[in-house]
């Protein structure tokens, strides 16, 4: 192909893949997931990946490797569903981008350039994992994973690195505004801002960990009221969804996008980590928590409930579900955005009504196979009766 035919070949597929049709799959009724990936590396805008003079770039050969993109916030937007992409180069670093679609499952066109977020102290080697929460007092924050290396490792370790949540707020997503990072006793990850003030203060999921990768003496999914978005200092922390030896989560679990509020309660999806032969496994799980009290949980169905099925499993870093976003819609349903092996974005369909209902009909774990074997049976007794 010469320069010209190559150029358009390149265009007419991109076209294509943006504009390509998603379809549900029936599934297990609790949620439809949808035949074809939402956002991935090739619906990166071409102009990000290529230079287009003809004197400069001769063989039309790609300047700006695109990886991967993947774990992505979530927010409706002016009528339009908006993802925060995590956008990861060639080079290994991250950047936030938007993306809009006028469907919400399929058609999402990135933003002709990435989000340029101002710095804060240090600047970050690597910013990634963006939870939107449009907050009652009228800023839509964005709190992500700030990544620096450990000032503290020694000369030849290249690996140790520390992680903490930095702080965006915007009223209209072109001009953000960067907040102090939040201050915390261990390293954070997963940090989740409550859409409303509780006692007043702003309320924060967390998920202290020891170390960059184990989460060590931190025991789950943390809450932390603080007094101020700008500046915030994470203090008391109580462990709200805890680690169970022997389940999904045994490993570590990070909330996922702010819980919705329903009129049962706040219904939260989570990651839960556990290690295999094969390295550590994510999948995503459901809670539900008090509307009067936040902290106490009111349901938690044992086990997962979106696990990496066929090519999901496949990717940068196999056998990942994760998710830190999705879109409670006008209409009752719910567009839940996870991402799959660290590589590509996906979307899952399911309403408020059916996933709690899931979450309060669902049995939870009973931490061994002989209480398994006994809520197994109850429902086989019950199929029996209808016979
Ligand atoms: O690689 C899987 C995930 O690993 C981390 O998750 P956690 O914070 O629970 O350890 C994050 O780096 C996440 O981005 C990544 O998807």
């Amino acid at each position: 192909m010469n320069y010209k035919e190559r150029e358009a070949f390149l265009r007419e597929k991109h076209e294509q893949l943006i504009e390509r049709k998603n379809e549900p799959i029936e599934g297990n009724g609790i949620f439809e997931r949808y035949a074809y990936p939402v956002l991935t590396a090739d619906h990166a805008p071409l102009e990000w990946r290529y230079d287009f003079n003809p004197s400069d770039n001769p063989y039309l050969m790609e300047r700006f490797g695109i990886h991967a993109v993947f774990n992505s916030g979530a927010i409706k937007w002016n009528g339009l569903y908006r993802l925060v992409a995590r956008v990861e180069g060639a080079d290994r670093k991250s950047f936030f981008a938007l993306a809009d679609s006028p469907t919400g499952t399929d058609r999402f066109r990135f933003h002709p350039r990435p989000l340029t977020i101002p710095e804060y102290g240090e600047p970050a080697t690597n910013v990634y994992d963006m939870r939107l929460t449009a907050h009652e007092d009228g800023f839509v924050y964005g709190i992500f994973c700030v990544e620096r290396k450990d000032p503290s490792a020694p000369k030849n370790d290249l690996s140790s690195a520390v992680a903490c949540a930095g702080v965006v707020r915007t009223k209209d997503f072109e001009t953000w505004e960067r907040l102090p990072d939040i201050w915390s006793r261990t390293q954070q990850r997963n940090v989740v801002l409550h859409p409303e003030f509780v006692d007043g203060k702003y309320a924060l999921y967390t998920r202290p960990q020891d170390g960059f990768i184990d989460t060590g003496n931190g025991g789950g999914i943390g809450w932390a009221l603080v007094d101020t978005m700008d500046g915030a200092i994470i203090g008391e922390e109580i462990i709200i969804s805890p680690r169970h030896y022997h389940t999904i989560m045994e490993s570590k679990n990070g909330e996922g996008p702010a819980p919705i509020k329903t009129p049962q309660g706040w219904l939260h999806l989570a990651h839960g980590v556990r290690n295999c032969a094969s390295g550590l496994r994510y999948v995503l799980y459901l809670y539900m928590t008090a509307l009067d009290d936040p902290t106490r949980v009111i349901a938690e169905p044992a086990g997962f409930f979106l696990a990496p099925e066929g090519e999901e499993y496949m990717g940068d870093v196999m056998n990942v579900l994760f998710s830190n976003g999705w879109i409670a819609d006008e209409d009752g349903r719910v567009l839940i955005y996870y991402a799959s092996s660290d590589t590509r974005m996906h979307v899952a369909v399911s309403s408020v009504a059916r996933l709690t209902d899931y979450c309060l009909h669902t049995e939870p774990d009973g931490f061994r196979s002989g209480l398994t074997v006994e809520r197994l049976n109850r429902l086989i007794d019950k199929n029996m009766k209808q016979l």
